[in-house]
């Protein structure tokens, strides 16, 4: 049975894990996090994720998945670590130049190197390949190396890990073909075969393009808001036409990726990408719209509080890293506003949660800033009956307008400019 080292235990390393492990491999899960390490060699995760304890307690107990903080020897080796920005927009490669250093003190030959992590074009063929051949071994000749980049959605990740087609980018030709070989037995989708740079953007232009299309539909909304329209019903109506696929207008990108990665773009050509840093900047200054909405329907009251609904990123996800809401709740706080903050998936603990009742009791306004399921069934009656006064406004499209002003709130509704709604004078992104 071949050996599979998969480094960094993290939404997507411990899924591939684990997938690999009830697929005929043998895996070694690498974390440097040993809390990690103790819970996945106990066949437990924190990672909430569908699926994904039950595989990872089966995957543990078929002894064909074990948890360990160095890396050992091995046939395969997956590096599925982050790659997060710094402040200056740029990537911080240090966890996938240090995961290939501790690989390049283990490889040997016949082996395969895949990297799995986002990278801006060119790390593979670049400073990775590089790492690894200072082991002295040649890439081609004595090991194979892949991009492969991971292209699954949180909330889905088992199942697109293994329906999804897969981009395979070899650093040379047999890289490729032994890194399909390695997939072909977890991928029931497509595996298309490529270089490895070609394989980086690849993975960087789909989320790129979402991105923009975000921004579009952002952009959409300030416009329907200014002409006293609805940018719901606009993209519900334009999305009949068979080549328009708009996407929704929101408080922000959050998430790891799609805010990330067009940077890693824009790193490598600045002159030749101002869409996607437009796009960047758009959906950045969205949630400085939604303060100020939030700021119009508060008024000039002396001391306000605010329930906030959602901190996670997007719905249905306890993962809340560069979510919109906490700009927003910082904004809040920053103008000495009463934050009370609910979310029916994030852990209580975190950000001094609270239940939804103790959130909105005696609050001058609710904002939905996450579409959980959770928040689309909202009572107007129960939460009347609580606030200080009844007023909501809905960043996500959860709740439905009409229903809830017969209950005597106010309503307004990002991107909508419907019944006397423009809540905020809308200052153009910057
Ligand atoms: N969002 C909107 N409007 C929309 C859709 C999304 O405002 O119409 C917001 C969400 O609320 C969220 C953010 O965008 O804050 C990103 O959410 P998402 O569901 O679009 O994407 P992610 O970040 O969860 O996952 C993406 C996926 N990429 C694509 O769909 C092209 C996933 O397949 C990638 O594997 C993942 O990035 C990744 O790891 O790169």
């Amino acid at each position: 049975m071949q050996r599979v080292c998969v480094i960094g235990l993290g939404y997507i390393g411990l899924p591939t894990a684990a997938v690999f492990a009830t697929h005929g491999y043998h895996v070694i899960g690498v974390d440097t996090n040993q809390d990690v390490v103790q819970r996945v060699t106990a066949g437990d995760t924190n990672i909430k994720e569908p699926g994904l304890r039950t595989l990872v307690g089966a995957a543990v107990n078929s002894r064909n998945l074990a948890a360990a903080s160095a890396v050992p020897e091995a046939d395969v080796f997956i590096i599925a670590v982050p790659t997060p920005i710094g402040a200056d927009h740029r990537a911080d490669l240090s966890y996938v130049l240090a995961a290939s250093k501790a690989v390049a003190g283990r490889l040997s030959r016949g082996n395969l190197v895949v990297l799995e992590s986002t990278v801006p074009p060119g790390t593979t063929e670049g400073s990775v390949r590089q790492i690894l051949e200072g082991s002295g071994l040649q890439v081609g000749r004595d090991f194979m190396l892949a991009h492969c980049p991971e292209r699954v959605l949180p909330g889905r990740i088992l199942h697109e890990l293994m329906q999804n087609d897969r981009i395979v980018g070899g650093v040379t030709p047999e890289s490729a073909e032994a890194a399909r070989g390695l997939y072909a037995r977890v991928v029931e989708g497509r595996i298309l075969v490529t270089d490895a740079t070609t394989a980086e953007v690849v993975k960087l232009a789909e989320n790129t393009y979402r991105d923009v299309n975000i921004a579009l539909a952002n952009e959409l909304a300030r416009v329907c808001m200014r002409l006293g329209i609805d940018a719901g019903e606009v993209i519900d109506l334009a999305n009949h036409h068979p080549r328009v696929g708009l996407l929704r207008p929101g408080p922000g990108v959050g998430g790891h990726c799609i805010g990330v990665d067009p940077w890693f773009l824009i790193q490598a050509a600045p002159e030749e990408t101002p869409l996607m840093q437009a796009a960047r900047r758009i959906n950045d200054d969205q949630p400085r719209l939604v303060l100020e909405m939030i700021r119009a329907m508060l008024g000039s009251a002396p001391s306000s509080a605010v329930a906030v609904l959602g901190v996670a990123y997007k719905a249905n996800v306890d993962d809340v890293r560069e979510s919109p809401a906490l700009a927003v709740i910082d904004g809040l706080r920053r103008r000495g506003v009463e934050v009370r903050a609910c979310d029916t998936h994030v852990p209580g603990t975190r950000f001094a949660l609270l239940p939804l009742e103790e959130a909105v009791a005696g609050a001058d306004l609710a904002v939905i800033l996450t579409d959980h399921d959770a928040f689309k069934d909202l009572s107007p009656l129960r939460l009347a009956a609580l606030m200080r006064r009844k007023q909501i406004l809905d960043t996500r499209r959860c709740i439905t307008p009409s229903v809830w002003r017969a209950a005597g709130f106010t309503v307004a509704v990002l991107g909508s400019g419907r019944d006397g709604v423009p809540a905020a004078p809308i200052a153009p992104a910057p």
